[in-house]
């Protein structure tokens, strides 16, 4: 049986991730920052995970989070993933989403496998389609952060060790934060509220995380490489928007100006055929069928369902 640690467990990937490998019969540690655990009990395995506090600016933390857990992968999803209040706290971002890959790395034996979690925000406005051969030029301090990571990984893969990366463009689910777009707009439309949005003509790739987490396990399994995952399709705010409205009439948002970003990333969209051609992976859950997800509120897949 392997074992699996996780950093971030209590996040949507964190969360899906752990039920995944549970699922392939994995014993999951789940590292925590501040217990916040209703992720885990809304998919039914609190108590199937081995939870585990874990401190990511504290030096000594992953050495003794490897001597407690000895894994045989790692699945580095803790960070700050809010890019909008990257641009207010730059330093933390550098320090949680960038510096702190590097303490992880420099603990760890070349054979352990490790995934790291980069970002599409690392392409900024280079033209959409993104793949792997798209120059990284990112727009706000938390792509900035995050290419630093993507790129001690690949000089760790190129020292022999056993380091993938999964360039992961937007994924959503019920279990997505309200601070990011897509929950914020499906749970005005559930409660029936109108609320304030900044840029409703920024496009992204938006999938599924339950999709992304298995994108994860595949790349762990495989010889370590870096892989953009994505669905290929993208839809501006406004059109989420409407997808919504068109399963339940809302009211159409107030643009408020305080929320846009200082520099914006205008368009994402994945080219991921390397995934699919090296790995055999391609999204299963479509556009529509997230959007009735995130306005149900309950997620598709669960321990129990
Ligand atoms: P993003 O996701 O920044 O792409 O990063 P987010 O949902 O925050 O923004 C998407 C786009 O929507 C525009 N927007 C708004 N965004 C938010 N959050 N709130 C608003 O009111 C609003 N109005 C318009 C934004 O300007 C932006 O263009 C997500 C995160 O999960 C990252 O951690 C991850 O790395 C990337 O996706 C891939």
């Amino acid at each position: 049986m392997k074992t699996a640690l996780i950093t971030g467990v209590d996040g949507q990937d964190g969360a899906y991730l752990a039920l995944f490998l549970l699922q392939k019969g994995y014993t999951v540690y789940g590292g925590f920052h501040r217990p916040d655990h209703w992720r885990l009990d809304k998919l039914g395995i609190t108590e199937d995970v081995r939870l585990v506090p874990c401190e990511l600016l504290e030096p000594s933390g992953f050495r003794r989070l490897l001597d407690q857990t000895s894994p045989d992968e790692i699945y580095n999803l803790a960070a700050l993933s809010f890019v909008g209040t990257s641009f207010t706290n730059p330093v933390t971002v550098a320090e949680v989403n960038g510096v702190a890959v590097g303490r992880f790395l420099s603990e760890i034996t070349p054979d352990t496998r490790f995934y790291q979690a980069s970002t599409s925000e690392m392409f900024g406005n280079e033209p959409a389609p993104q793949s792997e051969e798209t120059r990284f030029r990112p727009r706000s301090p938390y792509g900035v952060a995050k290419l630093y990571a993507h790129e001690l990984c690949r000089n760790y893969r190129e020292r022999g060790h056993q380091v993938s990366a999964g360039i992961l463009f937007n994924h959503e689910s019920c279990l997505r934060g309200r601070e990011f777009v897509t929950q914020k707009i499906a749970t005005a439309f559930r409660e029936r509220k109108r609320i304030r949005l900044g840029n409703m003509e920024a496009r992204r790739d938006w999938g599924h995380a339950w999709d992304y987490v298995r994108a994860m396990w595949m790349m762990l399994q495989a010889e370590p490489d870096e892989y953009v995952v994505g669905t290929g399709e993208t839809h501006s705010v406004a059109e989420f928007w409407h997808a919504c409205d068109s399963y339940m009439p809302g009211s159409w948002p107030a643009i408020d100006e305080t929320l846009f970003r200082p520099t914006e990333v205008n368009e994402l969209c994945a080219d991921y055929n390397k995934i699919h051609k090296a790995l055999g992976w391609k999204p299963e859950i479509s556009f529509d069928e997230l959007v009735e997800e995130m306005l149900a509120g309950k997620p598709v897949v669960s321990a129990t369902a």
